[in-house]
């Protein structure tokens, strides 16, 4: 099948004709690409055309396409079978790296970090006894239903549901913050001081494009919901093992991490973990129903083993930055050469090129980008052969298996497409 046959056929399928919205391209214009395979830093689509993959499927292929030891990895537990429903020597070979590399008393294996999320809430809703959760605008954590709420009319006002579906009653037990706002937080808790179970919060935001959590916030998120009886909940599903071997470490105060697509190495995964006396108000040691068939699935296990047994060393890590930073060194020059106003943000190998003048410390400036210049961008990049991700909102990730041949040629395509920006 070629391209076009592929999103005619999807379309005939799946809403939209994607499973996942940000893949239909439409926050970028175009079509989408369908992408047949992937090794190392490229994708190929459906008519076998080769792209530089900066999109890396979100977050979880740290080390490119295909690595040949995580395939081997599922290919080796495949064979004795693909799901048992029952405990298994994999998922302690998975839980004893994560437990040893965060310092996580207890994990809970789930299938998404919607699962993870959404579990993490309900657990700290029955450890206080309380029902409100504080999230911050901008940042993602899936798509349970309280967790798909926008902001209300103020600053301390409960939220509105910002999906359809979603009960109004459900979104006004949400209220939403503005990130990077360590005041607005105080000001939430002296308002309500005794009844927010958590506050929830993407340890380093990675869904508005990358925008980085100022010292003053972190300490004030790891101080004001604890003085308060709140608990802190870090989402590390994009952080978690992106950054260095284990947590990114911004959040060390945090009761409950989440966890995903890293520990997966590419298959389908979440996870939750805290301290034992809160983890074990899960059942069936606690009164908080949580569950999945698929939990804890021996190819997921083999393959986030796989990954996590390469990344263990910290080599992996060091490599990352400095191929990330050739990157972000690459397109500040490529920019300045263009005229082109725009400013990269980079953390360790997450990076996002934003059409604005400075890198954005909330959403409500990350939404000041020029998304129309973005989509040129995007369109421009893709046509050289590089894949970024389908929105201005996203991060772009490098893995291990990009090499300086690669970056340079990114960097090569990035002053072109500048160059067809500026002429917009
Ligand atoms: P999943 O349910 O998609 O596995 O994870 C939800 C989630 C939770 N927390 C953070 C910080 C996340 O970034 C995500 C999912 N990330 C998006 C893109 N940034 C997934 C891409 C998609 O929705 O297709």
């Amino acid at each position: 099948m070629d391209n076009e046959a592929v999103r005619t056929a999807a379309a005939g399928l799946f809403p939209g004709g994607v499973n996942s919205p940000v893949r239909s391209f439409r926050s970028v214009g175009g079509k989408p690409v369908p992408v047949a395979r992937g090794t190392g830093a490229f994708v190929f689509d459906a008519e076998g055309r080769s792209y530089i993959d900066y999109l890396g499927a979100f977050g979880p292929l740290i080390l490119g396409h295909a690595d040949p030891r995580i395939v081997e990895a599922v290919r080796r537990v495949a064979g004795d079978g693909t799901a048992f429903g029952a405990i298994t020597p994999g998922e302690v070979d998975l839980g004893e790296r994560i437990t040893a590399a965060t310092g996580l008393e207890r994990v809970r294996f789930v299938n998404s970090g919607t699962e993870a999320t959404m579990t993490a809430i309900r657990l700290a809703r029955a450890a206080t006894g309380r029902d409100i959760v504080v999230k911050f605008d901008g940042c993602y954590h899936g798509h349970s239903d309280g967790l798909l709420v926008k902001a209300g009319s103020g600053v301390a006002t409960l939220g509105l549901s910002d999906s359809a579906g979603v009960p109004g009653a459900i979104a006004a037990l949400t209220a939403v913050l503005p990130y990077n706002d360590a005041g607005a937080l105080a000001a939430w808790f002296a308002e309500h001081p005794d009844d927010t179970a958590a506050v929830i919060v993407e340890s380093i935001a990675g869904n508005m494009g990358l925008v980085e959590p100022s010292p003053e916030f972190l300490a004030a998120l790891q101080r004001i919901p604890g003085e308060h009886g709140a608990l802190l909940i870090a989402d590390e599903v994009i952080t978690g093992f992106r950054l260095r071997y284990g947590l990114s470490g911004l959040l060390p105060a945090a009761d409950l991490v989440c966890l995903g697509k890293i520990i997966g190495g590419g298959l389908p995964v979440g996870a939750l973990g805290g301290r034992r006396e809160l983890m074990e108000l899960l059942a069936p040691t606690g009164p908080v129903y949580q569950a999945g068939t698929l939990s804890g699935n021996p190819l997921v296990m083999a393959a986030g083993a796989a990954m996590l047994d390469v990344l263990a060393d910290g080599a992996t890590y060091r490599r990352l930055d400095e191929l990330a930073r050739h990157l972000e060194n690459g397109l500040r020059a490529a920019l300045r050469r263009s005229g082109v106003t725009g400013s990269v943000v980079r953390r360790g190998s997450m990076i996002t090129l934003f059409f604005r003048d400075a890198a954005p410390h909330d959403y409500s400036e990350a939404r000041e980008s020029d998304t129309a210049a973005f989509s040129r961008f995007h369109g421009a990049m893709l046509e050289r052969g590089m894949m970024l991700p389908p929105s201005q909102f996203e991060t772009w990730f490098v893995s291990a298996a990009h090499s300086e041949a690669e970056i340079d040629a990114t960097v090569v395509a990035a002053h072109e497409a500048l160059h067809e920006v500026a002429q917009l």
